[in-house]
């Protein structure tokens, strides 16, 4: 399967599309975000997932101009469905650590300016291992776009080399709690003790904190019982077409 060349013209093909995922504060029982999560429409081979292009992407330096097709999309997307009435809720996207080159930021900010999407409705989810390299400029990026109103997500949180020192270094709204952690949650003892200490730390650091890959009434059960009210997973709703995602956002979940 070559899909080195005609990852070249995917772009300009079109072939790109994004799903959204919601995610849900159980207190309330509203869609309170969701997530944007890239899929390619390939001709011959169908939809191919990010896991199978995405590290190819990141090989050839593809993933700057698909990065910002990705936000670009997400944010013109958010506005549109803001200004159909439906509710405002804040949108997703996962960055990888090869697009922190010093173009990010201005080019994410010029991007909002154009989709004329408020800041404050897009979020950025960053790894452990990105926060790791190069961190001088990565904080520098960072804090400028943060102070541009836009919010930063640690993604698969618990699960890379990282030391917690950068939770106070940086500005860090949401902890995404890995779903390696929440599958056993309710079986494994240590995975039950990790999650509620990675909940009790985000509480008393007062960051956001919401559980990954929620799939059944029992993981549910635990996480509230441990104060983790904002959940994302198959339980709720796996990812859909904007289209098919639209029509959740206008009836709630
Ligand atoms: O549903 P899912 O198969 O989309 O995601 C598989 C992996 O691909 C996840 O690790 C997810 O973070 C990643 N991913 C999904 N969309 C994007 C994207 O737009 N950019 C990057 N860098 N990764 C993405
Ligand atoms: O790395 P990141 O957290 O961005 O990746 C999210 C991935 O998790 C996507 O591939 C998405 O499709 C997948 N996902 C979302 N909800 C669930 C779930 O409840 N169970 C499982 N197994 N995967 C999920
Ligand atoms: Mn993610
Ligand atoms: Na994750």
């Amino acid at each position: 399967l070559s899909l080195d060349n005609a990852l070249h013209h995917a772009l300009e093909r079109n072939e790109f599309l994004l799903f959204y995922q919601p995610q849900i504060d159980i207190s309330k029982g509203t869609i309170v975000g969701m997530e944007a999560l890239i899929r390619w429409q390939h001709p011959e081979h169908g939809l191919i997932s990010p896991l199978n292009f995405i590290p190819l992407a990141e090989e050839t330096g593809l993933i700057i101009e698909i990065g910002e097709w990705v936000v670009r999309t997400a944010c013109l997307q958010n506005k549109a469905w803001q200004d159909m009435g439906l509710p405002h809720v804040q949108v997703s996207v996962n960055l990888s650590g090869f697009q922190f080159t010093p173009n990010l930021a201005p080019s994410i900010l010029a991007i909002l300016k154009e989709s004329r999407l408020d800041p404050r409705y897009l979020e950025l989810e960053i790894t452990e291992s990105t926060l790791m390299q190069n961190t001088e400029a990565t904080l520098s990026t960072i804090k400028l776009l943060n102070d541009a109103g836009l919010n930063f997500a640690i993604d698969d949180f618990g699960t890379g080399y990282s030391s917690l020192s950068y939770l106070k270094r940086f500005p860090i709204s949401t902890l995404k709690i890995d779903q390696s952690f929440v599958r056993d949650v309710t079986t494994d003892p240590s995975d039950a003790a990790l999650t509620g200490a990675i909940i009790a730390m985000a509480h008393s650091l007062n960051i956001n904190i919401i559980a990954e890959g929620v799939e059944t009434i029992e993981q549910i059960d635990f996480l509230t019982r441990h104060h983790c009210n904002t959940m994302q997973g198959y339980y709720f709703s796996k990812p859909l077409p904007a289209e098919q995602f639209s029509r959740l956002l206008a009836e709630g979940i």
